[in-house]
């Protein structure tokens, strides 16, 4: 008897997890996340970061909020016929299967806030929260950092893989613009 007891809860709990698939990005991870505003009294901002998955589900980011903006997209940079970079709505979302790491970084995709709630002071911090295909969602705080130069992403935390190819800042276009077309 005393044994069937105690064998009660462990049983449940595996129950549970079998009937409620975990709703969640388990392995998401972000790395040197900040925020910038776009000029100075500027309505719109980005956040830049660097997103892995380290776990073992394929992971899809759909969309993010965040309080600080009316809008929230994820949103790339794409050269038109002339030449010239222009942001665009990722309206897919950023793909994040299993090992995988997204660059949000200046010039490239990003995190677009539209209609700032109020300014993206130097030292603050904003919460974005990012949305799951499967519903799940995961909040990060993420520091302004309005004086950050572009490509400062040191990426120096612990991996040991080498991302030189894919974090080279070697394309020579000006991106500087893009943010002001808001
Ligand atoms: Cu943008």
């Amino acid at each position: 008897m005393l044994r069937k007891t105690f064998l009660a809860a462990p049983l449940a709990a595996a129950t549970a997890l079998v009937t409620l698939p975990a709703l969640a990005c388990d392995g998401f991870e972000v790395h040197e996340p900040y925020a910038r505003a776009a000029h100075g009294m500027a309505q719109s901002g980005a956040a830049f970061m660097i997103i892995h998955n380290h776990g073992t589900e394929d992971c899809h980011i759909t969309g993010a909020r965040s309080d600080v903006a009316q809008r929230v997209e994820l949103h790339t940079h794409i050269e038109d016929d002339q030449g010239v970079m222009r942001m665009v709505e990722i309206e897919e979302g950023f793909a994040l299967p299993v090992d995988a790491e997204v660059v949000l970084e200046r010039g490239g995709d990003h995190v677009m806030f539209l209609g700032l709630n109020r300014p993206l002071e130097q030292g603050a911090a904003v919460e974005v929260t990012f949305v799951f295909a499967d519903g799940a969602e995961a909040t990060v705080e993420v520091p302004v950092d309005n004086e950050r130069p572009a490509g400062a992403q040191s990426h120096s935390h612990d991996h040991s893989h080498d991302h030189t190819n894919d974090h080279s800042n070697g394309h020579s276009h000006d991106h500087s613009h893009g943010h002001g077309d808001n």
